[in-house]
């Protein structure tokens, strides 16, 4: 690389606070959201809330961040050009499946106070459909007969149980993926877990333990390679994993952690509320469910990103009306929130031809998505939504494996060889519904109609003119 040694990214000789929490998958995310509003709120008001960061699966974040000390550039990527910052507030990171030991170690050690978590959906090992804990699970089987385990939960149990045993105060489980009711669904599986190993640890942990829930925003693509170059030129620095971040960004956290100990969040903006709730739903609805609609419809009409998918009239149209005349009128409003303002927000977001966010990537877990974003809001409506049953349709079009030009999609899904098995049977809509994973028995009877509908549409017309046509109708 030409900027040789000189140019590259090293962590400042400041001194450095003492870790404080220690976080969960350490994903593009987390890095360009949770991490930084950290490291604000210890600028602002100090405190001891260094990160240990912990991979749940690969190396390769940890090998690229630790020749640099672990700091990063974090490129805020908007329609008016690049800004960037540099964020050291990591202070280590693990790779926990080389050494699951030295993981539940470090959650155990009573200088944290607070575990976070992005994981994704799948990460919580829970039956989408119903929150509770999939037992069958292979990870939870291990983890349940094994000390050293291999999920979240299987980690965040052991270390709380490791911390009971020293008698030492349980750490606050911060759940930052877009789950609805993030809080009391990793509580959930987490004192379902703990009861199956030990009833005294899961009536400790049900006591004393916190499990505040959160709605986190900020559109985050993963790093492609094409953005070391953008980094370097942004900055002069050769960072091996930067990441590139819109610049809105939104935090809402129930404030109830373990004897209340957690860096100054709202002095950097960070609203503490007492129910996230109505600011969940909103979000997951709203954002999530156009993001999973325009993601399988754009993609299946053959656009590669978001903004090249919003940038089709028909597109941008079609979320425009998904939220005006689907989503909105079976939304409830959080205190102080202006709906159709936000959706505006939203379609400015995704306009954003700075951030390169590709439809297959949200395309991604449909299984584990798909129940808080969009078919929440269908089964709810009093009047029909073609709009959202168009985009159903077409995640069912989409794991059957083959786009409209004949190609084949890679689908990436824990239930992929499930879901293709159904999507390619004689009755795909039939055999998809009957997957409880994702619908409930209720569900499948009430969303059967307009589904068998959509997807004939669908089928018939293709992804463009199916989206065109869902434009004609009324609401
Ligand atoms: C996206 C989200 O990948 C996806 O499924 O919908 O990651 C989305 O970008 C964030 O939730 C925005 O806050």
């Amino acid at each position: 690389m030409e900027a040789g040694l000189h140019g590259n990214l090293m962590r400042s000789t400041d001194a450095r606070p003492r870790v404080g929490i220690v976080h969960l998958g350490l994903g593009a995310f987390f890095r360009a959201h949770g991490a930084i509003y950290v490291a604000e709120a210890m600028q602002k008001s100090g405190g001891d809330w260094g990160i240990r960061a912990a991979s749940l699966q690969s190396a390769g974040t940890r090998d690229a961040l630790r020749p640099q000390g672990y700091a990063y550039v974090a490129l805020e990527a908007g329609p008016a050009g690049d800004s960037a910052q540099i964020i050291e507030v990591i202070e280590d990171i693990l790779v926990a499946p080389e050494d699951p030991a030295a993981l539940i170690a470090a959650m155990a050690d009573p200088g944290v106070k607070i575990v976070s978590l992005t994981v994704t959906e799948k990460g919580y090992c829970h039956q989408p459909a119903t929150g509770a804990l999939n037992l069958q699970h292979p990870d939870i089987v291990h983890d349940l007969a094994q000390p050293l385990p291999r999920s979240a939960i299987g980690f965040l149990v052991r270390a709380l149980a490791a911390r009971r045993a020293a008698g030492a105060r349980p750490f606050t489980v911060l759940s930052c993926d877009n789950l609805p009711h993030n809080g009391a669904v990793v509580r959930g599986v987490v004192l379902e877990f703990a009861r199956a190993l030990d009833p005294a640890l899961a009536d400790w942990i049900a006591a004393e333990g916190r499990f505040p829930a959160t709605m986190v925003d900020r559109i985050v693509p993963a790093t492609k390679p094409e953005d070391l170059a953008r980094v370097r030129a942004a900055t002069g620095k050769v960072d091996a994993a930067p990441v590139i971040h819109e610049p809105f960004r939104q935090w809402v956290i129930e404030d109830d952690f373990v004897d209340a100990l957690r860096p100054d969040f709202a002095a950097v903006g960070v609203q503490m509320v007492r129910d996230v709730a109505p600011f969940e739903l909103m979000k997951l609805r709203m954002l999530n469910g156009t993001h999973s609609s325009l993601a399988y419809l754009g993609y299946l009409a053959g656009f590669e990103t978001i903004s090249d998918t919003v940038a089709d009239a028909a597109f941008a149209g079609l979320a425009q009306r998904l939220w005006a005349r689907e989503i909105i009128p079976v939304l409830t409003a959080p205190e102080g929130a202006d709906l159709p303002a936000y959706a505006k927000a939203l379609l400015a977001r995704y306009q954003n031809p700075a951030i390169r966010h590709r439809c297959w990537q949200i395309a991604m877990d449909g299984s584990q998505k798909l129940p808080q974003r969009i078919l929440g809001t269908l089964t709810e409506a009093e009047t029909p939504c073609p709009g959202l049953a168009l985009a159903v349709a077409a995640w069912m079009v989409y794991v059957a494996g083959t786009d409209e030009k004949g190609q084949p999609i890679e689908v990436k899904d824990p239930l992929a060889a499930e879901l293709r098995l159904a999507a390619t049977s004689a009755d795909p809509v039939g055999a998809l519904l009957s997957l409880r994973a994702v619908f409930s028995p209720e569900q499948a009877v009430a969303l059967e109609g307009p589904l068998r509908a959509a997807h004939a549409r669908l089928l018939a017309l293709g992804a463009h003119a199916a989206v065109a046509e869902v434009m004609l109708q009324e609401a």
